[in-house]
């Protein structure tokens, strides 16, 4: 599923800057940059296929915010995992990949900024698997947002 936030559109500003009608758009507002708030679009949901015997799963996915506000996303959850964690990749000392939950316990996503949820960075872990990760399964998937409250999403297992 997509949410899909409508953005007013500036183009042909020039052109149309002379005209009454565009002088009444900007005396009444219709042409600001951005919604008051977050607008939270998300984009590209995916997941990794994996055997039935591996115990967790991550989650990857573009989380846009074309809002004039930050917002936070604070905690997951799926009927697909036992427990959903936020999480970041990172080098240990030795050199090797390591993953932690991500500090303050949050993913901010900055007013038109974006947070990208991939491979080798930032992933929902998905804990204790209960449902089979193969290519082409569709798992649901609830992300809550500070700001925004719930927003429900499918996240399709499939190859990288
Ligand atoms: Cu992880």
């Amino acid at each position: 599923m997509k949410t899909i936030v409508v953005i007013p559109r500036c183009r042909n500003f020039g052109i149309i800057a002379l005209s009454i009608f565009a002088l009444f758009s900007i005396a009444l507002g219709a042409c600001q940059p951005s919604p008051k708030g977050p607008a939270i679009s998300i984009e590209e949901a995916w997941g990794r296929p994996s055997p039935k015997v591996a115990a967790a799963g991550a989650f990857y996915m573009l989380i846009k915010n074309t809002g004039s506000e930050a917002d936070k996303l604070v905690s997951a959850e799926s009927p697909a995992c036992g427990a959903v964690e936020l999480h970041e990749s990172y080098k240990t000392e030795e050199g090797a990949m390591g993953m932690r939950p991500v500090e303050g316990g949050y993913i901010e996503i900055l007013p038109g900024g974006q947070a990208e949820l991939k491979m080798g960075g930032l992933h929902i872990m998905c804990i204790e698997k209960l449902a089979d990760f193969e290519v082409g399964a569709v798992l649901p998937l609830t992300l809550n947002f500070e700001k925004s409250g719930e927003i429900i999403i499918e996240i399709e297992i499939r190859e990288p």
